[in-house]
């Protein structure tokens, strides 16, 4: 937390860990006092609160109740991690190391495994590393939240990918210990030890995870991780679970679960790496050093506060007026831009061309499983070809453009996108990362800086630890928080969020159905059952249900309610006045902005 020098909210820092405060939720699911009013903030208080946020990761563990990232156990799992990965590393044949995870978590299994593959291939090493995400490729780049719920989806595609393996090291991501995908997995692989290792990443401690019944299943997420946790006493199995602190908008998991995953991930990846191709041992003050260069990224993210509240208020005010915001990046720093972009359907129930991200190199560069996914629809042209011939033509200077990259990118690309794009509009902004004292860009740099509204030039000490493809994973992380800035701001500002709640969810899973119904009792103080009925009746878009629909199960309401719009603000109009649906449909569509609506119906 160096150089944090805003003073409000440290109070409540460690608030969120104390017994009393919303004991009932687990941390990846209870709201963050640091941004309780964070949807009436400026777009600088908003930079601000969310630095506090990605600041409680790296907290220091106080008490017994929290293991946190630079724990003492967090810090040992690692090392034993690294060195099973190191093992998988000198045997690719036979091994293999799978990562899987839904939503956010699939996308970050896909950002990792490309960039350890690839550092494989510059070795001319076979690789090792796979991905699974639920839903498939196409749930790299949209909203596919249905599958998170299908534990058999989960065995069945991790069969596929390790077919012919002898050793398998799967490493199951879920932040809020609650996917049933990730369980089935997890629990296949105890099932079978004689060749996978089973490793869980999450942000809950362990009695948090979810005990909820899974459909034709005897185990739970709960239950998987007690077995889990008597087999890691003898290191067959491993869990990595510190918590980083509720997220800044509530259950938001792609922000600081996402950032802590990649960072745990990475660490325990570049220790194998180091130790099998530069003869470098795994240590405990090795591996602890590594993730305090990854506390050092927020510092160095944040301390440009001034350039990322521009770039919020510019796509905030696209967003108010209907416009868009756009994201071309090059490398893999664009491939966090299309993450970013893809998350804003699932969080804000943004449209797809609300936030849109695009690859130089577009499928080619993305390098996933399935290859080009063009065929699949228009929110699935990536390239900047594609953005070209698609946005360029209708661009205004109402939508805002971001270009995203780094110094060994080709700058001269990156000008002629500049000048295409400014020929356009002049709502043009850069974010790049730059080692320090590197003046070999600078001229190119110079000509893109005049063509830009603002530029946000990260720029990188030249730190003895921090190799080249550490740095280049710090800026990774540093984009991250930027472009996770960005669209949560924008978003906010917009007038999506009710205090750090986002109230117009999808109902698509679950998880978001049991959200919804809890979201719904906080706002109306009514009774769960009150709650649950008014759900159904915005989900099923009737004033008296059926006993067909109340008898369904939540699988079939969250199927039913993949077609349905706005039906968490529907819902609680319902709760909160006498009005029929058709009334309380219609006074919504008069004042979209959830915020107003609901304050004018609550007071
Ligand atoms: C959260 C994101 C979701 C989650 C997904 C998996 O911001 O929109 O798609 O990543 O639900 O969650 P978890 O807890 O299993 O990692």
């Amino acid at each position: 937390m160096a150089g944090l020098d805003w003073t409000y909210g440290v109070s409540t820092l460690r608030q969120w860990e104390s017994a009393d405060y919303e004991p009932s939720l687990p941390v990846s699911e209870k709201s963050n006092p640091l941004t309780r009013d964070i949807d009436q903030a400026s777009a600088y208080s908003i930079v601000k609160m969310l630095q506090l946020c990605d600041s409680q990761m790296f907290q220091e563990e106080a008490g017994t109740t929290y293991q946190r990232l630079l724990s003492d156990q967090v810090v040992k799992t690692l090392m034993e991690v690294a060195k099973r990965v190191e093992v998988i590393i000198k045997d690719p044949q036979e091994s293999c190391v799978v990562m899987s995870g839904c939503g956010t978590s699939g996308r970050l299994a896909f950002l990792i495994s490309s960039g350890f593959n690839k550092a494989l291939s510059q070795l001319n090493q076979s690789k090792v590393y796979s991905y699974i995400i639920a839903g498939g490729d196409r749930a790299l780049l949209s909203s596919q939240e249905a599958p998170e719920d299908d534990p058999r989806l989960g065995v069945l595609s991790l069969k596929k990918v390790c077919e012919g393996k002898k050793r398998v090291l799967f490493i199951g991501i879920s932040c809020g210990l609650s996917a049933p995908f990730v369980a089935g997995q997890l629990d296949f692989c105890l099932h079978h030890p004689e060749v996978y290792t089973p490793v869980l990443v999450g942000f809950n401690p362990a009695h948090q995870a979810r005990d909820e019944p899974i459909q034709d299943c005897t185990f739970t997420f709960h239950s998987v991780v007690q077995r889990m946790q008597e087999l890691a006493k003898s290191q067959k199995a491993f869990l990595i679970n510190p918590a980083v602190g509720p997220e800044a908008i509530s259950g938001s998991s792609r922000m600081k679960g996402g950032s802590a995953t990649k960072i745990l991930l990475e660490v325990a990846f570049s220790a194998a790496h180091a130790a099998t191709f530069s003869n470098t041992p795994i240590t405990y003050n090795g591996v602890l050093q590594h993730m305090k260069a990854y506390e050092r990224t927020l510092d160095v993210t944040y301390s440009q506060t001034d350039g990322i509240t521009t770039l919020v208020e510019a796509a905030g005010q696209s967003l108010r007026c209907s416009r868009h915001v756009y994201y071309l990046g090059w490398g893999s720093l664009a491939l966090l831009g299309l993450i970013d972009a893809s998350e804003c359907t699932p969080t804000f129930g943004a449209d797809y061309e609300d936030v849109r991200g695009f690859i130089s190199g577009g499928y080619r560069e993305l390098n996933n499983n399935d290859g080009p996914l063009t065929s699949l629809g228009p929110k699935f042209s990536i390239a900047h070809e594609d953005f070209l011939h698609l946005i360029l033509p209708c661009l205004t200077d109402k939508d805002t453009v971001l270009l995203i990259y780094t110094h060994p990118d080709d700058v001269t690309e990156v000008g002629n996108m500049a000048r295409r794009v400014r020929e356009k509009t002049p709502n043009l902004h850069a974010v790049y990362h730059q080692a320090d004292g590197d003046t070999a860009a600078s001229l190119q740099q110079d000509d893109i800086k005049k063509l830009c509204l603002s530029t946000l030039k990260i720029t990188w000490p030249r730190e003895a630890l921090a190799s080249g493809t550490l740095q280049h994973m710090q800026r990774e992380l540093s984009t991250k928080l930027v472009l996770n800035a960005v669209s949560t701001g924008a978003h906010v500002l917009k007038g999506k969020i009710y205090q750090n709640h986002m109230i117009d969810l999808q109902v698509t899973n679950t998880k978001l159905y049991r959200r919804a119904t809890r979201l719904l009792q906080k706002l109306s103080a009514c009774p769960e059952e009150n709650c649950e009925e008014a759900l159904l009746k915005a989900i099923y878009r009737v004033d008296m249900l059926t006993v067909e629909m109340t008898s369904s199960d939540i699988t079939t309401h969250t199927c039913f309610a993949r077609n349905s719009t706005k039906v968490v603000p529907l819902a609680l109009v319902i709760l909160l006045t006498s009005w029929s649906l058709v009334e309380a449909e219609s006074h919504l569509k008069q004042q979209p902005i959830v915020r107003e609506a609901v304050a004018q119906w609550m007071w």
